[in-house]
């Protein structure tokens, strides 16, 4: 029976545990501390039900299974380490405003392995962190309370989860997984560790290499969205739909009879801004690694732009809203304000580092009462409802944060009727401009033509009716 231990009860260790817990021969405990905010998932877990909320195919029944057969238990004990063959660190590593990263849990979690760990274990750390962090903060930890060194009496491995809200079984079992050992002994052991659940490729790096693409794959994402959002800014101004030119420049295909030409354009979405666990904080780990572990001085220009254009979003949906409101004659002060969406992301429950949330800031800042709704959120720190109505009736503008499928096929002649000022704000591409005008909207878009162009107003301004 090969003992796992995984550490930290969240949306990598879940699933990561429940796979391995499935494996012929394995036997996994998940350690999860008793918090006011998470403790409960340990009996909800022990129980065989699944914690996490949002549509994650064929986890529950997973989590169900290796329950009921005695392969998956969870407890906040780490003594169950005493005899650990394998142990993940699966535990949140949160950046402040300012992008340093926070290793409070990571350090204790370390502690507490190293106390309990047995020679010959294989530490996985599978959280993202600054690159240099393995090395320079875990490993230290590891081995003062261990007694043990890294390489010789344990094997230390950073090998990082490529989970996606909505697919986290199926990226952890289908997507190629990188481990980078701490040397050629430790990453061989983590492929052996691996490839009982990963049925991709497995690729072997050093700890630092790796380090370094977990936290370049999301920076690289961030710039691509910065892109699309720059795109939008600069559409509006000069008057074209952005999603009609992200179509049209996406048609470059991929030339396989010239594959290294590769026209192939990927641009993105603009949206209403960036949230989620991943990307409003990667960016800001690869520059801290780098300022902190680097041997010379480097000032990234691009990636941290793009993360502070990405981060300015909600606030350009709120010029949007007040935008509107002028249009309607009304200010943003004491006005009532739907916002559609709390979730980071689509048809998710998840509102870790929501756009929604800064939207609502602004525009409280600016004098607005914003009532936020989701449809799938069970709880979150700002007070919201799950209830439509109370969210639109007597507002005087909606705004669509999240692109929930909710939210694509209102009735927007009720929704109309519903408000006491028809400003309808689209910050996901949720609605067509000239649909909503017919109805009597004044929209306002992200990336959509402002309405200075709409004809209406051209006759009003004087404009050369030629234009
Ligand atoms: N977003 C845009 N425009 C886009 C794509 C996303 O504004 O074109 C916004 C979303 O609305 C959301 C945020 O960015 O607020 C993040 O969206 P995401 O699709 O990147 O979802 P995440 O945060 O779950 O990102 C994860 C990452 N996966 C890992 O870290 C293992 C990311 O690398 C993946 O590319 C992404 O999932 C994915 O593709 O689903």
């Amino acid at each position: 029976m090969k003992k796992i231990v995984v550490v930290g009860m969240g949306y990598v260790g879940i699933p990561a545990a429940a796979l391995f817990a499935d494996v012929d021969g394995f036997n996994v405990v998940g350690i999860q501390r008793r918090s006011k905010r998470s403790g409960w998932k340990i009996d909800w877990l022990n129980k065989g039900k699944n914690p996490i909320g949002g549509d994650e195919p064929g986890l529950s029944k997973l989590i169900e299974k290796v329950v009921k057969k005695g392969t998956f238990r969870v407890t906040d004990d780490f003594s169950e380490c005493d005899d650990a063959d394998a142990i993940l660190i699966d535990v949140q590593t949160p950046t402040d405003e300012k992008g340093i990263p926070h290793y409070e849990s990571l350090k204790e979690v370390s502690m507490q392995v190293g106390r309990h760990m047995k020679r010959n274990a294989l530490v996985v750390i599978e959280s993202t962190v600054a690159p240099g962090t393995t090395e320079n903060v875990v490993k230290p930890i590891l081995e003062k309370e261990s007694g043990l060194e890294a390489g010789k009496d344990f094997a230390l491995v950073f090998s990082y989860e490529r989970v996606m809200v909505g697919r986290l079984l199926y990226n952890i079992v289908n997507y190629p997984r990188i481990i980078g050992g701490i040397d050629e002994e430790s990453a061989k052991r983590g492929m052996e560790l691996y490839k009982n659940i990963v049925k991709a490729e497995l690729y072997t790096t050093d700890v630092l290499t790796a380090e370094v693409s977990k936290v370049a794959e999301n920076t690289y994402r961030d710039v691509n969205i910065a892109f699309a959002n720059e795109m939008a800014l600069m559409c509006e101004s000069i008057g074209v739909d952005v999603f009609k030119v992200r179509e049209l420049v996406n048609t470059l295909p991929n030339d396989p009879s010239n594959p290294s030409a590769n026209p192939i354009r990927n641009m993105h979405f603009p949206g209403a801004g960036v949230g989620g666990h991943c990307l409003p904080k990667d960016t800001w780990l690869l520059k801290y690694g780098v300022d902190t572990y680097g041997r010379f001085k480097v000032e990234p220009q691009l990636i941290v732009k793009s993360r502070e254009l990405n981060a300015w979003m909600p606030t350009h949906v709120s010029d949007l809203v007040e935008e509107g409101l002028n249009d309607a004659g009304r200010q943003l002060q004491d006005a009532k304000i739907a916002i559609l969406g709390v979730a980071f992301l689509e048809n998710s429950d998840d509102t870790r580092n929501t756009p929604a949330r800064t939207l609502y800031e602004v525009l409280v800042k600016r004098g607005a009462k914003p009532v936020l709704h989701d449809p799938y959120v069970r709880d979150f720190e700002i007070p919201f409802t799950n209830e439509i109505n109370e969210a639109i009736k007597g507002a005087d503008a909606v705004v669509i944060a999240t692109r929930h499928k909710e939210y694509l096929n209102l009735d927007l002649g009720l929704v109309k009727d519903k408000m006491r000022t028809p400003v309808l704000v689209d910050g996901r591409d949720a609605y067509r401009k000239e649909e909503c005008e017919e109805l009597g909207f004044i929209y306002k878009g992200v990336g959509k033509p402002h309405q200075t162009f709409r004809k209406g107003l051209i006759e009003k301004i004087g404009a050369n009716k030629d234009v």
